[in-house]
């Protein structure tokens, strides 16, 4: 198994609800390494641009509008199986259904501020690692 990466975001309802750091341990408590870390906020345009692929759908002016509402923590992760093993450790997309334990069960509130975001493929972590950092911001 190849040791891979992903990319993530905490979202800005777990930033203002204090989860940060909580979050960030149980990251590293699952065996991941941070290569790139940046506290940042996102624009409506920059938001809109992130989540371009549900553009059109019922939620998406929704998530814009939540996603640019305040600071989000941005970071890329290393690990084996790292896009796999990282959904597992999010936890479902509603934390109604995410399993006990998972970051969205512990301190997401609904299905749209779900306390995190997690690339759902390889290709995705490229291209969203790309979009929040510089390769001098990242140190494998
Ligand atoms: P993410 O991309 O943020 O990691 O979340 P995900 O893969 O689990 O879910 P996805 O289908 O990619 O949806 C992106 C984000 O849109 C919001 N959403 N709201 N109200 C709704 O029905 C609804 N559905 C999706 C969530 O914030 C979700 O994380
Ligand atoms: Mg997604």
């Amino acid at each position: 198994m190849a040791t891979n990466r992903t990319f993530t975001m905490i979202k800005p309802d777990a930033v203002r609800n204090g989860h940060i750091g909580a979050i960030l341990a149980q990251i590293n408590e699952a065996g991941f390494r941070i290569v790139a870390l940046k506290y940042t906020s996102l624009s409506t345009q920059k938001a809109g641009e992130f989540y371009a692929v549900h553009e059109g759908r019922p939620f998406y002016d929704e998530l814009v509008s939540f996603m640019s509402s305040g600071p989000i923590v941005a970071a890329i992760l290393e690990k084996d199986n790292a896009v796999t093993d990282f959904r597992k450790l999010i936890g479902a997309t509603n934390p109604k259904e995410a399993e006990a334990g998972t970051i969205r069960a512990k301190y997401a509130s609904s299905i749209g501020e779900n306390a995190v975001h997690g690339s759902d493929s390889d290709d995705n972590a490229a291209i969203e690692g790309q979009f929040h950092f510089a390769g001098t911001e990242v140190f494998a």
